[in-house]
């Protein structure tokens, strides 16, 4: 595996790629242009500065997160074709510039969801956190008010105040759109793209729902084992493949994460590794990554990964705002920094103790 930790750019982050080196833990860098829009054609220019930047660093591009897709192919509806087309043009000159692995989501309207970016815990860091009564309490254009305040400045991904101005005519896009045909639509994408992944050898990473369920009455289908096994063997080629969420997919604590792994050999592209703490059941907050600090067994988790014997970009994801850090909620240095160092630890002991 190569430990990555994502990074918005330098127009965008506060982490600089000076400082991710620094923590020598992490070799590979997770990216993505930020200031582009669903269904634009990504240049081929601006994907080799990208990179360039990135390498000039001493680090290496292990892969996009995301390119994000147009709402009317999620919807089955408008100009998908186009869009869809801008999108094999993207993967193109992706490929080009070799890049091998692309981290999207099917998500309706939402990236993902959390209630509270910076809910405060005793020892004084912060952390995001979901409960399904504030969702149920509020609308979705009252959520993000109530959220935005809390973002450090920063615009979260799938949070863009542009999106979310369009709230309204977005679920009326979505209005006849059932689980069935979202799936539908997500096999009619895929079956377009794969041949452009095939020529260039681009790994598809479907990142799961988050939470694992649906969220204001909208569908939603990466959730779970029976789910996702649908979706591989729908379009049953290896480069139709998951990012594996561990805090995505554990926000439903019936899904048994290491057996999810072990379910996807030869299909996990890419590995989102962090733990979850629940109060109840619907009732979570994000943890540090450490196993005692939370609900996941994180030695089981990257053990899994391990013994089907996987080999591409893991990253910690979101950590606790911690030292006083200002950043975006998720994404500061610090706390991925300390999941990163725990999880190239665990990588190394289940390595040496399989040669035992
Ligand atoms: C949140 C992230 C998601 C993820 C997208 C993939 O922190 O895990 O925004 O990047 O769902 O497209």
């Amino acid at each position: 595996m190569e430990m990555t930790m994502r990074w918005y750019g330098s127009k965008w982050d506060t982490v600089t790629l000076k400082q991710i080196r620094q923590t020598r833990y992490v070799t590979g860098i997770i990216t993505t242009l930020y200031d582009t829009v669903p269904g634009e054609v990504w240049p081929r220019e601006r994907i080799r500065a990208m990179k360039e930047e990135v390498e000039a660093a001493g680090l290496h591009l292990a892969g996009i997160e995301s390119v994000n897709i147009h709402d009317d192919i999620k919807a089955g509806k408008g100009d998908r074709d186009r869009y869809i087309d801008n999108y094999i043009q993207t993967l193109e000159n992706l490929g080009k510039e070799d890049i091998h692995l692309v981290c999207y989501n099917f998500m309706p309207v939402f990236d993902w969801t959390r209630t509270e970016l910076a809910r405060l815990r005793p020892d004084g860091s912060t952390v995001l956190a979901y409960t399904q009564q504030a969702v149920d309490a509020l609308d979705p254009e009252t959520m993000f008010t109530s959220i935005s305040g809390d973002m450090n400045g920063s615009v979260m991904p799938g949070w863009e105040p542009e999106r979310l101005a369009r709230v309204k005519e977005l679920f009326d896009l979505y209005r006849d759109v059932d689980s069935e045909a979202l799936f539908a639509n997500l096999k009619y994408f895929l079956e377009k793209i794969m041949p452009v992944c095939r020529e260039y050898d681009i790994n598809m990473a479907i990142h799961p729902d988050d939470p694992a369920w649906s969220v204001f009455g909208l569908p939603r289908i990466i959730t779970n084992q029976e789910n996702i096994q649908r979706m591989m063997k729908m379009v049953d080629d290896p480069h139709n493949g998951v990012t594996f969420c561990s805090g995505s997919y554990g926000t439903n604590r019936k899904n048994d994460l290491p057996a999810m792994i072990r379910s996807l050999k030869g299909r996990v592209h890419f590995a989102h590794v962090r733990n979850l703490y629940f109060h109840s059941d619907d009732n979570f907050e994000e943890a540090a990554h450490l196993s005692e600090d939370g609900s996941f067994d994180m030695y089981e988790i990257m053990k899994a990964l391990y013994d089907i014997g996987f080999e591409g970009p893991i990253r910690p994801d979101h950590g606790r705002m911690i030292w006083d850090e200002v950043a975006m909620p998720g994404y500061g240095l610090y706390d991925r920094a300390l999941g990163a160092a725990y999880l190239c630890g665990l990588w190394e002991s289940i390595r040496k103790g399989d040669r035992k």
